[in-house]
């Protein structure tokens, strides 16, 4: 089938190598991409052998790269592995990149997802030379049929100088329709409410809007996303989401949720996943969703009914799933509403929604400061991402994690966290396969001897209750008792032995 591509642009279409050439060495580049969907296939792995090309000649050849969130091996990766990233943001899941970042050879600003494109806006992040962005097609009156993430692509499609367009085939032309994009945001002193008040209300249009003087380049794809296996849920994974079920169950009894629930926000990962799946087999009916990605547990969740529509910035399936997705995209169009990432993320809507936020964590203190990204404090894994927009704006913010990592080397459970990404204030429920923690309402003493009974493991309990024993009668002060020169001792002994373990 041939490319949808209005037939005023068709001059335009060339190969990726031409397209590429247009890149300037060190030139801020803003690319498609969120979590492995509809980032460009074909220019970045052009600019990464053309950046390769240069470097052999001994020419110097970087570029600062913009996106929406991760996006795939032939981007990140080709990119990454040419050492052609000179900086990159926001989110990163590369493990390419990821080693660069932590070996001191790239910089990364790993930011709210929410704060990309007002950012750009305000000017904070500097100019943007090129935008390239995957579409599934050019219509007739100019306009583009987004692909399957919206991330940032209107705002550098907005902010670029200049436009790359890779259209390609691969994607289902049934996503035409699906998405809403929102063109109502302005910048202080002008902004007003964002007139969204349910999760499945359309505020904006369907396409993208675009200068066509802009566009410098159009390149012809057919290949698929990235898209990953989620690991089946194991033990621990659906003792948390048991555990997630029976809060959301006693909250309902309480009378503090809708027997539906509130729109429900799920992180990336296998944990996040496992717990959607969990609700397939929950109590819960004509639930909604208002969140940053849909994953195979969600479309698990629409299948049975149970799960009334989703709302995202884009899709992170695994290939099964995205096959699943595609042969019945018409079906699934009406319960889906692909949004850019700041509105998917926005701090007003997801306080207006009261969204239930569900947060993966590498580790949690005590006293429930949540760490998200750093490893022993200083190694990257991914980013914060928009567990920080959900988190602080949730209705009830909850994060959750198995209680020990690397074999049970490590405690996800420690006596300070060595990076905090989610102050206390921010992390309401806490949640192990060992048990759940509701801190709600409770003082930093408080929330430790809960935290401590309730999802330590029980290898490490005793450990975390003679440290907390200790700082209450060693302190400097009660507040938030500690004992600095220990509080990351934890730490120091799996640096120096391979194991938390004393
Ligand atoms: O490393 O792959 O080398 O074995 O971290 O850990 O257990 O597979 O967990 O896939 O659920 O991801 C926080 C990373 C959890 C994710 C994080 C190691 C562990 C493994 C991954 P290996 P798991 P998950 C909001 C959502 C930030 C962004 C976000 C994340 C690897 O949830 O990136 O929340 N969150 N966005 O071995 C050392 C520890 C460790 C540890 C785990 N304590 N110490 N290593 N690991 N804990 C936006 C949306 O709505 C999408």
């Amino acid at each position: 089938m041939p490319s949808k591509i209005s037939a005023h642009l068709r001059d335009r279409v060339m190969g990726a190598e031409a397209a590429a050439a247009l890149i300037a060495p060190g030139s801020t580049v803003g690319l498609s991409g969120f979590t492995g969907s509809g980032y460009p296939k074909a220019v970045p792995l052009a600019l990464a052998a053309r950046i390769e090309a240069e470097h052999a000649l001994g020419n110097p050849f970087r570029v600062r790269v913009w996106t929406g969130a991760s996006t795939g091996p032939e981007l990140d990766g080709a990119l990454a592995k040419a050492d052609g990233i000179e900086f990159r943001l926001p989110y990163n899941s590369d493990p390419i990149a990821r080693e660069k970042i932590n070996r001191g050879e790239m910089d990364y600003f790993d930011m709210h997802l929410s704060q990309v494109a007002p950012m750009a806006w305000q000017g904070f992040l500097g100019p943007l030379d090129t935008a390239v962005i995957e579409i599934v097609g050019i219509r007739d009156d100019g306009s583009l049929i987004p692909s399957s993430s919206v991330g940032n692509n209107k705002t550098w499609l907005d902010r670029a100088d200049q436009i790359i367009l890779e259209v390609n085939r691969w994607q289902n032309p049934a996503l035409e329709g699906m998405h809403d994009i929102y063109y109502g945001t302005a910048l202080p002193p002008h902004r007003v409410p964002i007139p969204l008040v349910r999760p499945d209300d359309r505020i904006g249009e369907a396409y993208y809007r675009v200068d066509p003087a802009k566009i410098v380049a159009i390149v012809e794809t057919d290949a698929p996303d990235r898209n990953l296996p989620f690991a089946a849920p194991d033990a621990a994974a659906e003792a948390i989401a048991g555990h997630l079920i029976e809060f959301f169950r006693h909250e309902v009894a309480r009378g503090r949720l809708p027997a539906s629930l509130l729109p429900l926000q799920s992180g990336v990962g296998n944990i996040a996943n496992a717990v959607l799946s969990g609700l397939v087999a929950g109590p819960f009916e004509a639930m909604t969703s208002y969140t940053e990605v849909i994953q195979d547990g969600m479309l698990d969740l629409l299948d049975s009914g149970k799960l009334l529509m989703a709302s995202a910035t884009a899709f992170s399936l695994s290939p099964e799933a995205a096959a699943r997705l595609n042969a019945d995209l018409r079906a699934y169009r009406d319960k889906m509403i692909l949004r850019p990432q700041e509105i998917s993320n926005h701090p007003e809507l997801i306080r207006r929604l009261g969204c239930l936020a569900m947060n993966g964590l590498i580790e949690a203190d005590i006293y429930g400061n949540v760490n998200s990204t750093h490893i022993m404090g200083s190694r990257i894994q991914n980013g914060i991402g928009g567990s920080g927009d959900f988190a602080r704006n949730a209705y009830v913010s909850i994060f959750m994690t198995p209680s020990t990592a690397k074999g049970g080397a490590i405690s996800a459970i420690v006596p300070q966290a060595s990076h905090v990404d989610h102050i206390s204030q921010d992390v309401q429920v806490l949640v192990t396969e060992q048990g759940l923690a509701d801190l709600r309402g409770l003082s930093p003493k408080q929330r430790a001897q809960l935290i401590i009974e309730n999802c330590a493991h029980p290898d490490y309990r005793p450990a975390l209750a003679d440290y907390y024993r200790r700082a209450r009668l060693g302190s400097y002060g009660q507040q938030t008792p500690m004992l600095p020169g220990e509080a990351l001792s934890w730490h120091q002994r799996f640096l120096e032995t391979g194991t938390m373990r004393m």
